[in-house]
């Protein structure tokens, strides 16, 4: 990136020393370099349409945990759980189907009865993956939403929420009613949202169903959006917000039945200072990107967890909401979609 704007700078100079007459107007080309100073590997995944990332070279995800970048992965392939998490609850909440799946002959089933909300499950972050002064992190689940997330053609108006999943720094415990300091806590997570009626032709039956990135951090109102938009929550406690919601311009609206890649990618920041991102794409189109990030202030407080999320947030339906969950890669690099 260096390179290109001192090229743009060198073709800026040439022109003003061509050009003989200082009343002539010259356009100077380094305006059309689009730089940015971003560190290594960070500009991975920003490209218009489909951005393949470390998945390209292992299709089907088969092999991806030989890959250096990559934490952990699961593809359900051996009839059961192996991703480690703490109290095993991903393993003892989820179970494996060979019914439905995206890639191979497995899937995760997830199910919500009435009145169940369902837990939160983590993955602990090796001390490995902190690498750099700026370190990445980056989570990507394929998901399939039953329609039995729609709320009911009698009940189009109620709002239906499920977590996702993302990255966790609570090295403290969490706490969403702990406003973020710099020194406690902050996450950066993807969540699934609907609502209706709606008559778009992307709606589910009237019903409309979203998956957004949102982050819990000490200054969600510095925070700039470079792709999508973003939109500061009002405090849970206090009068200083410390969580936003970014959302997609205009929104991928999802399709109940249809797999998806979802990847949510958080980009810490130099102690102290405002240079953080946190990123969303679906099947590796980016989808939101917020810069002006601050994270942390000491530099000790790195993400501990990436969170496996089974957390319904809204329990009040009569039927059961299913969702099926496959190759799921947890790793340090962009990741992308699955090269199928
Ligand atoms: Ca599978």
């Amino acid at each position: 990136m260096k390179k290109n704007l001192l090229i743009g700078f060198c073709f800026a100079i040439l022109m003003v020393v061509n050009t003989d007459s200082l009343s002539t107007t010259v356009s100077l080309p380094v305006v059309m370099v689009n730089y940015e100073d971003l560190p290594p590997n960070w500009d991975e995944g920003l490209a218009p349409g489909v951005n393949w990332g470390l998945a390209a070279a292992y299709p089907d995800d088969v092999g991806i945990t030989q890959n250096p970048y990559v934490l952990a992965a699961e593809g359900f392939e051996t009839g059961s759980v192996t991703i480690p998490t703490e109290e095993d609850r991903y393993l003892l909440n989820t179970t494996v189907v060979s019914s439905i799946s995206y890639t191979g002959s497995y899937s995760g089933e997830h199910r919500w009865p009435e009145g169940y909300n369902g837990p939160t499950t983590r993955f602990v972050i090796p001390e490995s993956a902190h690498q750099g002064s700026q370190p990445t992190y980056f989570v990507r689940m394929c998901m399939n939403f039953d329609d039995s997330f729609h709320p009911g053609a009698d009940n189009l108006e109620a709002g239906v929420g499920i977590k996702g999943f993302g990255i966790v720094s609570e090295p403290f415990g969490g706490g969403l009613n702990t406003p973020c300091d710099g020194t406690n806590w902050y996450d950066a997570q993807v969540q699934f949202v609907g609502w209706g009626p709606s008559s778009k032709p992307e709606a589910n039956d009237g019903y409309l169903w979203v998956g957004h990135l949102y982050s819990y951090n000490p200054y969600p109102e510095e925070a700039v959006a470079k792709v999508g938009s973003v939109h500061v929550t009002a405090p849970a406690v206090g009068d200083r917000p410390y969580r936003f919601s970014a959302y997609a311009e205009p929104f991928q609206y999802l399709d109940f039945g249809g797999w998806h890649c979802y990847e949510i990618g958080m980009y810490l920041n130099t102690p102290g200072n405002y240079d953080g991102e946190a990123r969303f794409w679906i099947d590796g189109v980016l989808q939101s990107r917020v810069t002006k990030i601050r994270y942390r202030d000491v530099e000790s407080l790195l993400p501990t967890d990436m969170h496996l999320n089974l957390h319904r947030t809204t329990e009040n339906f009569p039927q059961t909401m299913v969702r099926w969950t496959d190759n799921i890669v947890l790793a340090t690099r962009y990741i992308g979609p699955v090269q199928k």
